[in-house]
């Protein structure tokens, strides 16, 4: 089955709660889903080694949230840069907005080109999981690929699949500053949620395994934007 109608997918969770995973899945269901990850366009900022890329590395690896103005130019500017600010565009966003500012912008920014989000799926995940998953998982940096020891291991230790480079660490997955994360996003989940409920765009799928969640997610998407 395919999709059939434009989708705007916003994936909404923890630090940890499966974004980067369930993106992946879907874009492997549904090809004509292309996605940004606000993480992902962050750390490419940092490994640039530009200015600003050494003032992003420094709110996360304190776990801080960047600033409502920073986030909505870089990802606006990348939606404009891909040609996504129409009403025909099909696209999913992991990790933004996270703030009901940046949401309040993004929503004006998309109505200008009379576009909207049309779906925001909440992903529920029992938080006691999360610091586990996140102290195992190892990333392919240039790629944003992810991978889990335990969960979903690289073919060969430490190595990318695609490329075979090397896995690395990100800064800010341990402990102490996973906690910081969790904590943020906490408090800023219940006024983000009332946003989009008010709009009649905002679902909930729960589930404590990635494989729990995804097909209920697979479904919401098929049910709404599928033939
Ligand atoms: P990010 O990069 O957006 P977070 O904190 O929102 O970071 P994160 O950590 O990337 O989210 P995720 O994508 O939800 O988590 O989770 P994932 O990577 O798919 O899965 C986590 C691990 O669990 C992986 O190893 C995966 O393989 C494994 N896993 C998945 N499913 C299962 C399962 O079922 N079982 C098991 N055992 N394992 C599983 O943002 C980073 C920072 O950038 C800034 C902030 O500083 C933020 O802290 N930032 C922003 N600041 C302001 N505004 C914004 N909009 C910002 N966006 C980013
Ligand atoms: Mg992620």
């Amino acid at each position: 089955m395919s999709l059939v109608k434009p989708l705007r997918l916003l994936l909404l969770g923890a630090p940890g709660a499966g974004k980067g995973t369930l993106t992946s899945r879907l874009l492997k269901q549904f090809p004509s889903i292309s996605s940004i990850s606000s993480g992902d366009i962050l750390r490419s900022q940092i490994s640039g080694g530009s200015e600003l890329g050494n003032e992003i590395q420094s709110y996360i690896k304190q776990g801080k949230l960047l600033p409502d103005d920073l986030m909505v130019k870089l990802i606006t500017g990348e939606l404009n840069d891909r040609n996504w600010l129409h009403k025909d565009a099909t696209w999913l966003l992991d990790g933004f907005p996270r703030t009901v500012g940046q949401a309040s912008t993004l929503e004006q920014v998309l109505r200008a080109k009379t576009s909207s989000l049309n779906l925001v799926v909440e992903l529920d995940v029992d938080q006691k999981v999360i610091i586990d998953r996140i102290e195992a998982r190892w990333i392919h940096a240039p790629s944003g690929r992810v991978y889990n020891l335990d969960y979903n291991p690289p073919k060969v230790p430490f190595k990318d699949d695609i490329t075979g480079e090397p896995l690395s660490k990100r800064d800010d997955d341990n402990a102490e500053v996973v906690t910081k994360r969790l904590e943020l996003y906490n408090q800023s989940l219940a006024p983000l949620k009332e946003y989009y409920q008010k709009s009649n765009v905002l679902h909930t799928v729960s589930g404590n395994t990635s494989d729990i969640i995804y097909p209920k997610l697979a479904d919401l998407v098929l049910s709404k934007f599928g033939n």
